[in-house]
């Protein structure tokens, strides 16, 4: 099977919500040496788009979405452990990142977390549905430099920009980056809101946290 097709296979097992058909591939990949990044980004994300497009086409239902999440689930755990950058323990700095009040979504916010981690950041994932206010708490109980927002719906945007007037209200958010993504989340409504910036996948997102808080250039 050459890499095209196995992308192509990968995609196929998240459309069909197949897991065991997911994990298996994100096996047989690791074990053919192709780049968990590429099997991410090329093959499995795909699929969890085209799922997208059904559901709004009105071929998929809420169970079809429900078991194409599962599958995108159980490959990304099998992939997340090589992409580790090896930093040998060392820290940049610690990042609060979930998914904001009133939103379930959790795949996007899992991956940026993980990939994060794998990349030297401390991260304290507080989860889905998120309430405004804990965001704020967790970053001061554990002195993060940066909060990480995660909104699938433009329903639950808004709470995005919520934290950010908390965090202005208690006088601490020049110093606490704020980065925001989700699916509906673009780089105006970062600005709009006041956020540092809008990633738009997460190796954006880290290559946004290094800029942000090693480099301390703003994104
Ligand atoms: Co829902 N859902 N869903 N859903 N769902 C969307 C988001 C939707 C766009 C589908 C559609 O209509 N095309 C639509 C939102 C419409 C809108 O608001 N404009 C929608 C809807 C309507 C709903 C419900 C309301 C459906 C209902 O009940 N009637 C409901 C809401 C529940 C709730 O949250 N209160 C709902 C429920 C669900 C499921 C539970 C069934 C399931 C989620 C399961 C789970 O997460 N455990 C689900 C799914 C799977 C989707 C779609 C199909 C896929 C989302 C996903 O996982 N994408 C989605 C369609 C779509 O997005 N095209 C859809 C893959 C993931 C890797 O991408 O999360 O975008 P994403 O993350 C990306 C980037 O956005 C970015 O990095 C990631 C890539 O590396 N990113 C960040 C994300 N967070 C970031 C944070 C950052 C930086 C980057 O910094 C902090």
């Amino acid at each position: 099977m050459s890499q095209e097709e196995l992308f192509q296979s990968m995609k196929k097992s998240i459309v069909e919500g197949n897991v065991e058909e997911a994990g298996k591939l994100a096996e047989k990949s690791l074990k053919e040496g192709v780049d968990a990044r590429d099997s991410i980004t090329r093959g499995f994300t795909p699929g969890i788009e085209k799922v997208g497009e059904l559901w709004e086409e009105g071929e998929y239902f809420l169970p079809e979405l429900v078991v194409a999440s599962d599958a995108m689930k159980a490959a990304l755990s099998i992939l997340e452990p090589s992409l580790k950058s090896g930093l040998g323990g060392h820290t940049r700095g610690t990042v609060v990142i979930g998914t904001v009040e009133g939103d379930i979504h959790d795949i996007g916010k899992s991956l940026v977390g993980a990939i994060m981690a794998a990349n030297g950041f401390n991260v304290i994932d507080l989860g889905v549905d998120v309430p405004v206010q804990r965001f704020v708490d967790r970053a001061k109980e554990s002195g993060a430099q940066a909060i990480g927002l995660s909104a699938l719906l433009t329903t639950t945007m808004m709470n995005q920009k919520r934290v950010i007037e908390i965090l202005e209200k208690e006088g601490i958010r020049k110093s606490i980056k704020v980065l925001v993504g989700g699916a509906p989340v673009s780089k105006e409504w970062a600005q709009r809101i006041g956020a540092d910036d809008a990633p738009g996948d997460a190796f954006e997102a880290v290559s946004s946290l290094i800029k942000l808080l090693v480099e301390g250039v703003r994104a």
